[in-house]
């Protein structure tokens, strides 16, 4: 398994759309585990290929919380059948926006339809945490970030946060 680079904010790429997946083949599978291990790594309780570059529809979660047995969970293709009404309140953060979270409403049930570790055609109804990640990682797929979901003054001033952050680890480095 191989540790990857997570992109963040300023960054092109994560603004792009990921590509449908053709098919979950043996190198598929080594990119789930790839991410599996840096989302563990990190820590996160979910990653999208995207956040490591890769502009494939692949997530990876995992909400078990930390006293219990790891509970990974992959997604191709994932795509949210239904959405309910009801909205509930979470606070986010996302591992390409480090150190910075903020309360998000996002619908608090969905029905989503994908492909598993094996290429298997499955769906489940997501509630919860499990909602909340779902949605956060489907928005990665189409290029938006938790930020999006925000006013434009606060959402400023994460990004302008995140810049200065940016380059002030470049001045460390170079
Ligand atoms: O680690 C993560 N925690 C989190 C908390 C609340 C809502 C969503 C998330 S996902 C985030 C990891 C990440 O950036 N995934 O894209
Ligand atoms: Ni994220």
């Amino acid at each position: 398994m191989t540790l990857k680079q997570i992109l963040t904010e300023p960054n092109k790429i994560l603004r792009e759309k990921s590509l449908k997946v053709n098919q979950v083949d043996e190198d598929l599978q080594k990119l789930m585990n790839d991410m599996l291990e840096t989302m563990y790594a990190a820590p996160g309780i979910g990653l999208a290929a995207i956040q490591v570059g890769v502009l494939k529809r692949v997530i990876v979660l995992d909400i078990a919380p930390k006293d219990k047995p790891k509970n990974p969970m992959c997604f191709v293709n994932p795509e949210i059948i239904s959405k309910s009404e009801n909205i509930s309140t979470y606070e986010e953060g996302c591992l390409s926006l480090p150190g910075q979270f903020a309360e998000i409403d996002r619908p608090d049930k969905c029905y989503i339809k994908y492909l598993d570790y094996y290429g298997q055609l499955k769906e489940i109804e997501a509630y919860g945490m499990l909602a909340t990640c779902i949605q956060h990682e489907i928005d990665h797929l189409e290029g938006i970030l938790f930020i999006d979901h925000l006013s434009k003054l606060k959402k400023t001033m994460i990004t302008k946060k995140l810049s200065k952050q940016k380059k002030a680890i470049e001045r460390i480095v170079v």
